[in-house]
């Protein structure tokens, strides 16, 4: 059985629906600690991560043998409450770890790109193995979990694995906490208001994958045979590109969208994480492609749009 903690944001939400088609709905407990109400398929319990003890006993009580850790403050947003993403990320992926290994459970906890930061790795085609020196305190509380979890692993022989994910875009709105959620923002805005003020300069290239393709590649991950993994954490690379790309690929399918580029806090994040991503280790261990175009992606999204923001366009 698997729970999925941090189940209402933008990964969680496709996540549950995908995961309780495979293991089944009466498999999958899904559990956050927002009251924002939100359409699941499965059971849900509500779970703030950061109290052990609570997160513990919804494990038990429902003989969870998979825990997926989604539950995170995002790199934006720990900008403006450090003290929080540190409780959130640092202790809560503590209290997950500590249960899988009591429960003997196994665990995902995503990873992001934004492990990597300052000048010292090769922001282009970054490798999987490189220094990570993340200024932001998601990346740094991320560079934690990464290392904790797998010496969790080597300690005490828990099922840890984790995919360094790039900026996720979707085809929803949900609360924009994250430095690459222009890319998702940009959409709604060309559809309803026409016109776009992006925070990030328009040549600020960022790895991006599609939070269909994200969902497949993640069950996929989840369900490799732990013999095939030969390391703990994994890159995924996605497409990368930049506003300025993004905008003209959506103005081919809207002529008369307008947009402005007026840099906030965030263009310095953008700024210290990879351009783009090697993920050879991941084709090669698990099977994992990914192959799209700037163009495609951008049809993807909009086509995926409820139409009821398409109504002016
Ligand atoms: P999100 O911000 O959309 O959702 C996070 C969810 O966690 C929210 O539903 C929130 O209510 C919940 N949460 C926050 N604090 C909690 C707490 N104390 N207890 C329980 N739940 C809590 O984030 P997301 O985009 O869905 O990200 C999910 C995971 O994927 C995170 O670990 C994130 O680091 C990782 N990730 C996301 C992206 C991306 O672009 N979205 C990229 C890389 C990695
Ligand atoms: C953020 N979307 O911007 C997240 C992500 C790749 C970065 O982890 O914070």
């Amino acid at each position: 059985r698997v729970l999925v903690a941090g189940c209402k944001g933008q990964i969680g939400v496709p996540l549950v629906h995908a995961i309780c088609e495979v293991v089944g709905k009466e498999n999958v407990i899904a559990a956050d600690i927002s009251d924002k109400k939100v359409a699941l398929p499965c059971q849900y319990e509500q779970l703030d991560v950061t109290d052990g003890s609570r997160y513990d006993k919804i494990v038990s009580e429902h003989k969870i043998d998979y825990i997926v850790h989604l539950a995170a403050i995002l790199s934006a947003l720990g900008e403006r409450f450090p003290d929080r993403a540190t409780s959130v990320n640092v202790t809560g992926c503590i209290n997950a770890l500590n249960i899988a290994r009591e429960r003997k459970s196994r665990i995902f906890v995503p990873s992001t790109i934004a492990v990597f930061g300052g000048d010292h790795f090769p922001k282009i085609q970054t490798p999987v193995d490189t220094v990570l020196q993340p200024t932001t305190i998601y990346g740094i509380s991320k560079v934690f979990n990464e290392m904790i979890g797998t010496y969790y692993h080597n300690k005490f022989g828990v099922d840890f694995r984790s995919i360094r994910y790039p900026g996720v875009i979707s085809s929803e709105k949900y609360d924009f906490n994250g430095t690459t959620d222009y890319s998702t923002e940009i959409f709604f805005h060309a559809l309803e208001k026409g016109q776009y003020k992006c925070w990030l300069a328009p040549k600020t290239n960022l790895p991006m994958i599609y939070i269909d393709d994200c969902i497949k590649g993640t069950i996929q991950f989840l369900k490799a045979d732990g013999a095939q993994l030969k390391r703990k954490v994994y890159n995924m690379a996605g497409i990368s590109f930049n506003p300025e790309e993004l905008a003209a690929s959506i103005q081919k399918m809207i002529p008369s969208f307008k947009v402005e580029y007026e840099p906030d806090f965030r263009q310095k994040i953008a700024d210290s994480w990879p351009k783009s991503i090697d993920d050879s280790e991941s084709k090669k261990d698990w099977g994992w492609s990914y192959d799209v175009t700037v163009d495609d992606l951008a049809k993807k999204i909009l086509d995926g749009i409820d139409p009821q923001y398409k109504q002016g366009v």
